[in-house]
């Protein structure tokens, strides 16, 4: 059993720049020999993901929008990848978002409105986007998406995103048990804290880096290449027995006190 993915085709949502993870992701899809497809959200960075696509230098890759507030999008999204390319093998979900406001202060003062646009973005995505990939994964396959700590325990200032990541990590649950019968597997990565562009302007950023670089068991913060090696596996048939699993790659930060 190898870990090449030569003749998969992996549909990864979430890049925004060459910081993301999900282009971390792809460049461990893209070594082991995956054809990819990205998704975008708005034309805001259209230009940057085609930019790096290019980087890749591979003619099959394909770049859509699919902002994940839209059925109507996700529905054109997944038929033209049918259209185009007919069967994939897996998806790489790396998408979250909620109101600057509501990531500082006291969680409860959140408002109906951002409760329900970090939940839609961040966690009922997910399912949205499973059901539409499952009818192209006729032969089986991976989904992953990503998850943070915040999801399990009070982190300061995740709050409204910890909330929705708990709900993201039940629907890998969910989902899994669902579309098992299918071949298709459902996991998620929990990354440990990684510079990009939706950490940015975030205050303490640099003092929870720190805390992680002292007490992790590993001593270090995580990079990208280290989620991106274990989506690798999760997408592999090396983890075929992998579903429904949260999978810490936090240099093991998670299982202190
Ligand atoms: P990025 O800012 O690089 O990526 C976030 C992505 O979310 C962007 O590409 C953005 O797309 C996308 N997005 C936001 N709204 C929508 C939407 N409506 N439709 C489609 N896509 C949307 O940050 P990360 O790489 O850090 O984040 C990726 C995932 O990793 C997130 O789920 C995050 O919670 C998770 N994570 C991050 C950690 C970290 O420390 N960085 C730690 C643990 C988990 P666009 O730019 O086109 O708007
Ligand atoms: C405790 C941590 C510190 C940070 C607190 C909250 C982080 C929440 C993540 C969430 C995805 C951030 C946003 O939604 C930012 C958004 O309001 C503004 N940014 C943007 O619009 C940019 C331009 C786009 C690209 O961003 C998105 N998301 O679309 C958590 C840290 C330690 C770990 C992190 C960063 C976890 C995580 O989930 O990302």
């Amino acid at each position: 059993m190898q870990l090449s993915l030569q003749g998969k085709t992996y549909v990864i949502m979430g890049v925004a720049n060459k910081r993301s993870i999900a282009w971390g992701i792809a460049r461990a899809l893209h070594a082991a020999g995956a054809r990819l497809i990205f998704t975008y959200a708005g034309e805001r960075f259209e230009n940057e993901v085609k930019k790096l696509v290019a980087t890749l230098e591979d003619e099959t890759a394909l770049v859509l929008p699919c902002d994940v507030t839209k059925d109507e999008e996700i529905a054109s999204c997944f038929a033209q990848i049918k259209e185009q390319v007919g069967v994939i093998h897996g998806v790489a979900h790396c998408i979250a978002f909620a109101n600057k406001e509501h990531l500082e202060g006291e969680y409860m003062n959140v408002d109906r409105e951002g409760f329900l646009l970090a939940h839609n973005i961040s966690a009922y995505s997910l399912t949205a986007v499973a059901k539409a990939a499952k009818e192209l994964m006729t032969e089986g396959g991976s989904i992953v998406t990503l998850t943070y700590l915040g999801g399990e325990r009070v982190v300061q200032n995740y709050n409204v995103m910890g909330v929705a990541k708990a709900s993201l990590e039940a629907s890998v649950k969910y989902l899994a048990n669902d579309l098992g019968k299918y071949g298709i597997r459902v996991n998620a990565i929990s990354a440990g804290p990684i510079r990009t562009l939706s950490a940015k302007g975030v205050g303490d950023f640099n003092s929870i880096l720190k805390e992680i670089e002292e007490r992790a068991p590993l001593r270090r913060t995580t990079t990208q290449e280290e989620v991106g090696d274990t989506a690798l596996f999760l997408f592999s048939d090396l983890s075929r027995g992998v579903t429904g699993e949260i999978i810490h790659v936090d240099s093991g930060y998670h299982i202190l006190a």
